[in-house]
């Protein structure tokens, strides 16, 4: 039998980069990844078989379902919320068709060497839509089937994906008996994602690691959002470590297609506070911009990510304070100035 593989798409991203780590540590499948653009070399080195190209040319997918027995998918090929709006019927292409053709691909996968495929799918918390900042600040920490009506094309395309992976793992093909579900879907919608060795682009969350990342770099930051903007967080470590978790948790103890995540949800100002505290002469100001504010506003200002916790044991290592001053801070001290000891 061939080495089973993994198959990351988006892996040049913020995700994959961290992912791929991990995996590689690993060492039990070959790493198979699918980007329109190339690896960092560091990470190039780590992967069996690099492929260039995108989730919507259905011949790359072809030959990966030729060369390879995947039995896992990290799909995590996007574009994210902010670019989308600029172009939403090429999000749609891209998140809808992207998914709906890597969700194939898995079926024919699995259906080739008989095993379930594990798709790991990354929503967002981008699937909500509070109406108001009254009702946001009423609502408090949101379960997964509440306030789902989101104002972005983004979010929508995450929700009818969930959905659609729902469907792939229970019901594909349910009025003929021989093409039974073998995706073994499994979502997390997560917060927005901080990372100190990448940074985001194209996303409305994008305003604290922008924030961190201009100050370690001494560059002036204007943030978009107003200082008390609240959403929630969660440093990259705990986001690679909580995909990891949920695709080896045990099928049977799994309630639902996607699942909440949240480590802290600190506002713009308490999160300027800890940028300062690490970088005392930060240049910080506000320019706020209505139309992203508005699409800020509309995600929750917190999680309730308790079945996560109960069905798959996910904890976030990193709490605000400790995200900052054990994680962000120092790793990207040494990456922009350099020095062990910063
Ligand atoms: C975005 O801002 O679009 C993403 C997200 C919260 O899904 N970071």
């Amino acid at each position: 039998m061939r080495k089973p593989a993994v198959l990351i798409t988006g892996a040049s991203g913020e995700i994959g980069h961290g992912l791929i780590e991990k995996l590689a540590a690993d060492g039990d499948r070959a790493i198979v990844t699918l980007d329109l653009a190339p690896l960092d070399p560091s990470l190039a080195k780590k992967v069996k078989s690099e492929i260039i190209g995108s989730i919507l040319d259905r011949v790359a997918l072809e030959r990966i379902l030729a060369e390879f027995e995947v039995d896992l998918v990290f799909h995590l090929a996007a574009l994210l919320s902010t670019r989308s709006e600029f172009s939403p019927l090429t999000a749609h292409e891209v998140n809808v068709g992207g998914t709906l053709n890597l969700l194939e691909f898995a079926q024919q996968q699995s259906s080739t060497h008989g095993r379930p495929v594990v798709f790991m799918y990354p929503s967002s918390i981008a699937v909500y839509g509070m109406p108001s900042l009254e009702i946001k600040a009423a609502a408090g920490r949101v379960k997964e089937d509440q306030w789902t009506e989101s104002t972005t094309m983004y979010g929508c395309n995450k929700l009818y994906c969930e959905q659609l992976g729902r469907y792939y793992a229970r019901h594909y093909k349910q009025l003929s008996a021989e093409h039974m579900g073998q995706v073994d879907f499994r979502g997390l919608r997560f917060p927005g994602l901080i990372s100190a060795v990448t940074v985001p682009s194209g996303g409305t969350s994008d305003f604290a690691p922008e924030m961190i990342h201009a100050a370690a770099k001494g560059e002036p930051y204007a943030c978009f959002v107003r200082p008390d903007t609240k959403i929630p967080f969660m440093a990259m470590p705990d986001g690679v470590a909580a995909l990891l978790a949920l695709a080896k948790a045990p099928r049977a103890a799994l309630t639902l297609p996607a699942y909440n995540l949240g480590a802290f949800a600190p506002s713009a100002a308490e999160v300027e506070a800890e940028v300062r505290r690490a970088f005392p002469g930060a240049q910080i100001s506000y320019k706020v911009d209505v139309k992203r504010q508005g699409i800020v506003d509309s995600w929750p200002a917190d999680v309730d990510d308790a079945a996560a916790r109960r069905d798959w044991g996910f904890t976030p290592t990193y709490g605000f304070e400790s995200a900052f001053r054990e994680y962000l801070i120092p790793t990207i001290k040494r990456r922009y100035i350099g020095g062990p000891d910063l």
